[in-house]
C-alpha cells in the first residue's frame, strides 16, 4: 500500500525554549487545508509563556499502511525543562477500529521502545513520554505511557532504549508489531531519507 501523509501546520509553544510540534496527518494531500474539527486537540498545553506559532510546511510521508489509520499526531522535541525528560509524542487512532499497540515501537534511529499489549480505540488520542511525572506537572494530565523509566507506577512502561529527540534535527518512525513503518516525522537537520518519509525536513 502507498499512502501520502500530510503533516499539518498547526503548531504551537508552550514556552519560549520549548517547541511542541503538533500535525495532523490527514489522508488527503491538499496543502493547506485546514485540520477537521474534530481532530482538533482537546488537550492543551498549559502554555508558561507565549510565543508565536510555528507554521510548518506539508511535505509527504510514504508510510505503508493505510493512511486514515494510526498516525503521529504530536511531536514535542525541544522541551522546557532541562535535559528534556518530558520529551514526548502523541498518536491518534483515525481507525474505525480498535489497533492492539502490542509490539508496535517507536525509534528516532538510536532508541527503539515498544509498547505493551494495549487496546488503542477508534478516534482516541493517546501521550507518550520519557518521565511521566515531569510531562504530568508540565501539562496538567498524565500521559499514557512513559519510555525512560518507571518515574509513576500509574503509568504503563515501555521497554527498550529510551530514543532521544535531538532539538537540532532527527527522525521518529512509529513501527506496527511486523516492522512496518506506519507513519515518520523528519525536522530540522534529520535525515529525511528514512522509511516513512520524503521531502524536506519540518523546521518549526
Ligand atoms: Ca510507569
Ligand atoms: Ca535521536
Ligand atoms: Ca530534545
Amino acid at each position: 500500500m502507498s499512502s501520502k501523509t500530510e503533516w499539518l501546520r498547526r503548531a504551537s509553544l508552550v514556552a519560549a525554549a520549548a517547541v511542541i510540534v503538533t500535525f495532523s496527518l490527514a489522508y488527503q494531500p491538499a496543502a493547506h487545508a485546514p485540520p477537521p474539527a474534530a481532530r482538533k486537540p482537546t488537550k492543551t498545553p498549559v502554555p508558561t509563556s507565549t510565543s508565536t506559532p510555528t507554521f510548518l510546511p506539508s511535505p509527504t510521508s510514504t508510510a505503508s499502511q493505510d493512511p486514515a489509520s494510526l498516525l503521529i499526531y504530536a511531536l514535542y522535541y525541544d522541551t522546557y525543562t532541562s535535559n528534556e525528560p518530558e520529551e514526548a509524542f502523541e498518536l491518534i487512532n483515525l481507525d474505525s477500529s480498535a489497533v492492539d499497540l502490542s509490539g508496535w515501537q517507536a525509534t528516532d534511529g538510536e532508541g527503539t521502545v515498544t509498547f505493551p499489549s494495549f487496546s488503542f480505540q477508534p478516534g482516541q488520542r493517546i501521550w507518550v513520554t520519557k518521565t511521566a511525572t515531569t510531562f504530568r506537572s508540565e501539562f496538567g494530565f498524565s500521559p499514557d505511557f512513559e519510555y525512560g523509566g518507571n518515574s509513576d507506577a500509574s503509568v504503563a512502561d515501555m521497554t527498550g532504549t529510551a530514543p532521544t529527540f535531538a532539538n537540532s534535527g532527527d527522525e521518529f518512525q512509529l513501527l506496527d508489531a511486523s516492522n512496518a513503518v506506519v507513519d515518520a516525522g523528519v525536522w530540522r537537520g534529520g535525515d529525511t531519507a528514512r522509511a516513512g518519509w520524503s521531502g524536506a525536513a519540518i523546521n518549526p
